[in-house]
């Protein structure tokens, strides 16, 4: 049986919902972030060298990286679902986006995060910072404005990918006056799967309030 490391209030939850999009059985390892730094318990490094979540383990292969993990669930399990046909436009966004959305979205979200700790000392990169998320989130709202989906008309699997920095910008407020992001987590937020997930996930600071 298919076993996702599931971490508490994170991106894991993604994994969730992509399993019960899919239909594919799976069970789910619980770890809980620890209440003082509000990392990873070591018991992730067992796992998985990096000691991060969501990590899957499927037979004797473990993988890691949720991006990575998406792929390797819609090719074993997807049956063509919740991927676009190869050599169209739709493809092209669909890879884009899984990959945007750790590769850059996350980036600037954790340098604000990250730098919040340090008041005053992190004041000099601070515009640097909120202009890159500004970037980032006009460019979600220009896409997300003539499309339903970040890959066309149908829900990918650069959505499951893209909701995340989408909720964490939202839980932090700044997702104010972005009307297509606000409808489009919104949607999400109201899916049957994307509810299962939530309710077998446990915690989760980022869903519908
Ligand atoms: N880019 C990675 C990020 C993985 C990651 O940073 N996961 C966080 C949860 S949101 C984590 O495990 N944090 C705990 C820690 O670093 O101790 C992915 O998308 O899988």
């Amino acid at each position: 049986m298919l076993v996702l490391h599931h971490l508490n209030n994170s991106r894991s939850q993604r994994i969730i919902w992509l399993l019960e999009e899919l239909g594919t059985p799976y069970e789910i390892k619980y770890y809980k972030r620890d209440t003082d730094t509000n990392r990873a318990p070591a018991e992730l490094k067992a796992v998985h060298q990096l000691g991060k979540s969501p990590v899957i383990e499927d037979g004797d292969l473990i993988i890691a990286e949720t991006g990575a993990i998406i792929v390797y669930l819609l090719d074993k399990f997807g049956d063509g679902k919740l991927r676009p046909q190869k050599g169209t436009q739709e493809y092209v966004d669909y890879v884009h986006f899984l990959h945007f959305a750790e590769g850059s979205a996350m980036l600037p979200l954790l340098l604000s995060l990250y730098t919040g700790y340090l008041g005053d000392a992190a004041a000099p990169i601070q515009p640097m910072i909120m202009a890159e998320i500004k970037a980032i989130l006009d460019y979600c709202e220009y896409h997300l404005i003539s499309k339903t989906w970040f890959a066309g008309d149908e829900m990918t699997g650069a959505d499951i990918q893209m909701i995340f920095p989408l909720e964490a910008a939202k839980a932090r407020g700044r997702l104010k006056g972005y009307e297509a992001c606000n409808e489009y987590v919104d949607r999400i937020h109201k899916l049957p799967a994307y509810l299962r997930a939530l309710e077998k996930g446990g915690t989760y600071a980022y869903g519908p309030k």
